[in-house]
Order: C-alpha cells, then sequence, then structure tokens
C-alpha cells in the first residue's frame, strides 16, 4: 500500500501539521513525518524527497510559514502530488505563507489548502482520497469519515432544536 510524507519546514509548523498526520492515522494511512526546510537544508529536502519516492511514496503534504517554498520546491522534484499547507507562524498570520505556496509556475502545481489547521486536516483527506483511486478498502473508509462527518452535523442540529424547543 503506497504512504505518504509529511514535511514541515521548522518545527514550530509541527502543532498544525500534527493534524494531517492524527487525520491519516484516522483513515488508516501509513506517514512518515519529517523536518526539513527549503532553505535551510535544501540538499537533505532533495535527497530525501528521492529516497522517499524510491520507497513508494505517493504523496507529499508540505507545511511550510513565511516565504513558504517548501511544498514548491518538493514539487519542483518529483511528479507524485504534492499538497501544500501554508501556515500562520510569521507576522502577516499566513498570507505570505498563502501565496508563496500558491502562486507556482505552470506546468509545477502545487494543490493548496486552507492556512492552519484547518488545511493541515484537508491535506490529509485530499491525500487520502488520491490514494483511494486505487485502494477500494481506503476509499470505503474515506467514504464512512464523509458520513461520520455529516452525521454529526445532523446530531448538532438536533441538539439545537432540542435545546430551542423546536422540530429538528
Ligand atoms: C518557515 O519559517 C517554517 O516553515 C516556519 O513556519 C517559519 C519560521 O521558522 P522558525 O524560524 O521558527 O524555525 O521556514
Amino acid at each position: 500500500m503506497g504512504w505518504v510524507a509529511i514535511l514541515m519546514g521548522s518545527e514550530g509548523d509541527w502543532p498544525t501539521m500534527q493534524g494531517a498526520a492524527d487525520t491519516l492515522a484516522l483513515l488508516g494511512v501509513h506517514c512518515e513525518v519529517r523536518i526539513t526546510s527549503a532553505h535551510r537544508t535544501p540538499r537533505a529536502t532533495a535527497d530525501y524527497v528521492a529516497d522517499a519516492e524510491a520507497r513508494g511514496c505517493q504523496a507529499f503534504i508540505c507545511g511550510a510559514g513565511m516565504a513558504a517554498h517548501l511544498a514548491g520546491a518538493v514539487a519542483a522534484l518529483t511528479i507524485k502530488p504534492v499538497i501544500g499547507v501554508p501556515i500562520d507562524s510569521g507576522p502577516l498570520a499566513g498570507f505570505d505563507a498563502l501565496l508563496s505556496t500558491v502562486q507556482m509556475p505552470g506546468g509545477i502545481p502545487v494543490a493548496t489548502v486552507a492556512v492552519g489547521k484547518a488545511g493541515a486536516k484537508n491535506a490529509a483527506h485530499l491525500a487520502s482520497e488520491i490514494l483511494a483511486l486505487n485502494d477500494p478498502l481506503l476509499a470505503a473508509r474515506v467514504k464512512a469519515d464523509r458520513e461520520a462527518s455529516a452525521a454529526k452535523v445532523g446530531e448538532q442540529n438536533a441538539r439545537l432544536a432540542q435545546q430551542r424547543g423546536q422540530k429538528s
């Protein structure tokens, strides 16, 4: 079965990126997590991408803040899907990271998700959906997770209706 690499530029990104690891675990997708920087450790980043690809990595999730070039640098090195998570770690609250991650030149795509924790979670969902294209058991788990998420909304609606004494 394929697996996913979660990369981030600094240990300060982990509280955000942990959501991606937790979501992959929930969906039964194996992942490796590494701190590696496009700017501070460019050669180690390139070496890791080559090694991960050789070991069967199917998608890369890259989180970075500020001048967030990690996802783009990884995308330049692989034709596996790369998902970028902009992180709000700098004084510009993630807007800098969003633009740095999303504004890739044509031909080198980075699938960019929302800034911060929702983005990290969605990166894991998107990676799982990509792997599920060739894995029916994973596809069933992804579908079950969607259904559980919808059921939660239904429960919230019923609870609110009960509090307000109205029909749900
Ligand atoms: C980026 O710069 C990292 O992804 C991090 O979000 C930000 C700040 O890193 P530190 O200076 O805190 O290590 O490269």
